[in-house]
């Protein structure tokens, strides 16, 4: 059996971007989304990390469905087992019908105070 998951990315595992690939061939794209507005992304160093922001902003990803079995293989490439990310369940807007979890890997290290927040990663990094 086959089953799928839905997964929330927001930096490099976006189409274009250098991860991509880890999603699997079978990977089939389900839109453009974004978090509630609770959140905001951090530079990493070449990289974004998700995490909760007051005030927060809506952070625009790609919404993608995957094979379940690659979630071991995506949970080691984020550092899951170090600490580095946490994958949890997230609300995306628009939220896909019929459908509850929506994965999202978030950054699980202390951020600055006075952090610059983005809403959006791209090739030239940190967007608001
Ligand atoms: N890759 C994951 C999390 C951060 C990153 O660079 C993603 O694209 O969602």
């Amino acid at each position: 059996m086959n089953s799928r998951v839905l997964l929330f990315v927001y930096g490099t595992l976006k189409r274009g971007f250098p991860q991509h690939s880890l999603l699997g061939e079978d990977a089939v794209f389900r839109g453009a989304v974004r978090t509630e507005p609770s959140f905001g992304l951090v530079d990493c160093g070449g990289f974004p990390g998700l995490v909760e922001a007051e005030p927060g902003q809506a952070v625009r990803g790609e919404l993608w469905e995957v094979s379940e079995a690659l979630l071991p293989a995506l949970d080691t490439y984020e550092g899951v087992p170090e600490g580095e990310y946490v994958r949890l369940r997230t609300a995306v807007q628009p939220s896909p019908p019929g459908e509850g979890t929506v994965w999202a890997y978030h950054y699980s290290r202390e951020t600055g105070t006075d952090e610059e927040y983005g809403a959006e990663w791209t090739a030239a990094g940190l967007q608001r």
